[in-house]
Order: structure tokens, then C-alpha cells, then sequence
């Protein structure tokens, strides 16, 4: 079974996240390699930075569900469930566990194929992750640029000079994508100004109405609209 993951604190998942994963199902179709499914699979707690207004658990992968609910994605609660730091390794172990087909006469075990999908940030910040090595033989690192800062060429050099041996037994993937420059912290500062708060210092008084209704706007275009109904139903990042 080949099988894609996308991993994120998704707080909020954004039109940014769905375009990198919706590229990646159609690029590993085209590369030969088409997925059987793809997992969305929102940390419990990043295991990597301070999360500023982190949403629950629930509420993320609500909004993951309500992005991203069709077709061959499938949102996980597996890391949610074991709560504490989402470390990758663990993760990968555990879907190893549940897809790895295992011959029931001889016991011969087939991996499952898993293709692990992230931005250029988190790939350029892989050797600060627990075990990188342990992830590459448990996964294939599939790569792409968030906005045009980096290109293909800068991630395959990246890889190519911190993991010579992985890169030559290609266990890292690239493609091209045009990008989709949103962020999550930039959609929680909008989020923030439409409620009529400063994001900076948290102030109510400053935000015009004119400004909250062009936050609102921009929040239109970063995020698909039942998510952004179910922040501002829910009063998240406010
Ligand atoms: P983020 O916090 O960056 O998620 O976490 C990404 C994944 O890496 C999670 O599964 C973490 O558990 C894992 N990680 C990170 C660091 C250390 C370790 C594990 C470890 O085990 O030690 P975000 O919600 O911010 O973003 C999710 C993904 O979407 C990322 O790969 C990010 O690069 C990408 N992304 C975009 N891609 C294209 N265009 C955009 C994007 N915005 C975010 N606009």
C-alpha cells in the first residue's frame, strides 16, 4: 500500500495546506506513483515550537475535516490520541504497524510505502527533528517550495549535503508547485483584527471598521469558508 502523510499543527489548516497536498496527489500520480490514500494528520502538540493560541486538538481536526473531506484524504487522530509531543518517528512506527501487510503462512512482512509530505521550511529545519535517520528509513520525504525565497534546486542541495546516503538511495522526493504564500500565524493575526483586536499588542481600541472589514476579506481568500465559519462561530485566536 503507498500511502501519503501530511503532518501539521494545522492551527488553522489554510487554502495554503490544501494546495501543496491537492499538488502532491496529482504529482505523485504523474510520477508514477499514485497514493491509495493520504493522511491529514494534526499534531497534538508541535514538537518543535511554542504554539501561541494553539486551538484543541478537536477544534483542528474538525477544520482539517471540513477542508479536506473528500476524495482519497482521510484526517488521523492518531497523534491527537497519544497526546504529548507528535513527534514524527512515533508516528510513522505506529502507521507502520497498522499498514505493513504481514504474509499469514510464512510471516514475510511487506512495508507499506509511506511518503511523507512537507514544505521547504520543515525540510531545511530536518536535522533539528528527533531521529531524521529513523524517519528516511521509515519514509520518503517528499518536498516542495512555500513561496519563491527557495527553489527545488536549493531543497535538492539541502538534502543532497546533510543526507548524502538517504539522497542517493532516493529516499527524498522534490516538485515543482507554484506557491500559495499564506501562514497559519499570518491567518490568526487577521483573525485577530476582523474580531477588532491589534494582534501585536492585543489592543481593542486601535482596529477601524474599514480594517476589520478588509481582514475579513483577506481571511475570504486564505481559507476555505467553512472553515472561516467555524472559527468565528467558535471565537478561535480571539
Ligand atoms: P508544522 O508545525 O510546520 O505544521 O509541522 C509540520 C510537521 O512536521 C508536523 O507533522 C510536525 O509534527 C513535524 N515535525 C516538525 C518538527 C520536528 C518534528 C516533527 C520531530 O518529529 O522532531 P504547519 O501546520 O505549520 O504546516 C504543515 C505543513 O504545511 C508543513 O510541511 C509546511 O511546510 C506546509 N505549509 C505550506 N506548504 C505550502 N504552502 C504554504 C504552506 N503553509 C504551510 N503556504
Amino acid at each position: 500500500m503507498r500511502i501519503g502523510i501530511f503532518g501539521g499543527t494545522f492551527n488553522p489548516p489554510h487554502l495554503g495546506h490544501r494546495h501543496i497536498v491537492e499538488d502532491f496527489h496529482r504529482q505523485m500520480a504523474a510520477a508514477g506513483l499514485p497514493l491509495d490514500k493520504i493522511l491529514i494528520i494534526p499534531t497534538y502538540v508541535p514538537p518543535h515550537k511554542a504554539a501561541p493560541d494553539l486551538a484543541s486538538g478537536e477544534d483542528r481536526l474538525l477544520m482539517c475535516n471540513l477542508q479536506l473531506e473528500n476524495g482519497p484524504f482521510e484526517v488521523s487522530d492518531i497523534e491527537v490520541r497519544r497526546q504529548g509531543a507528535s513527534y514524527t518517528w512515533m508516528t510513522l512506527d505506529e502507521l507502520h504497524e497498522q499498514y505493513d501487510e504481514v504474509e499469514p503462512e510464512t510471516g514475510e512482512k511487506t512495508p507499506a510505502e509511506l511518503y511523507f509530505l512537507m514544505g521547504d521550511d520543515m525540510l531545511l529545519y530536518l536535522p533539528n527533528w528527533k531521529r531524521p535517520e529513523k524517519i528516511l528509513e521509515d519514509a520518503i520525504l517528499v518536498s516542495t517550495i512555500r513561496s519563491h525565497e527557495c527553489s527545488v534546486e536549493e531543497l535538492k542541495d539541502f538534502a543532497k549535503t546533510h543526507y548524502p546516503d538517504q539522497y542517493e538511495a532516493g529516499r527524498f522526493l522534490f516538485f515543482e508547485s507554484e506557491p500559495f504564500p499564506v501562514s497559519s500565524t499570518e491567518v490568526r493575526a487577521l483573525v485577530k483584527e476582523a474580531a477588532g483586536i491589534r494582534a501585536a499588542d492585543g489592543s481593542s481600541t486601535k482596529v477601524t471598521q474599514h480594517e476589520r472589514q478588509i481582514a475579513k476579506a483577506k481571511l475570504e481568500t486564505l481559507l476555505d469558508p467553512k472553515v472561516l465559519a467555524y472559527i468565528l462561530e467558535r471565537e478561535l485566536y480571539q
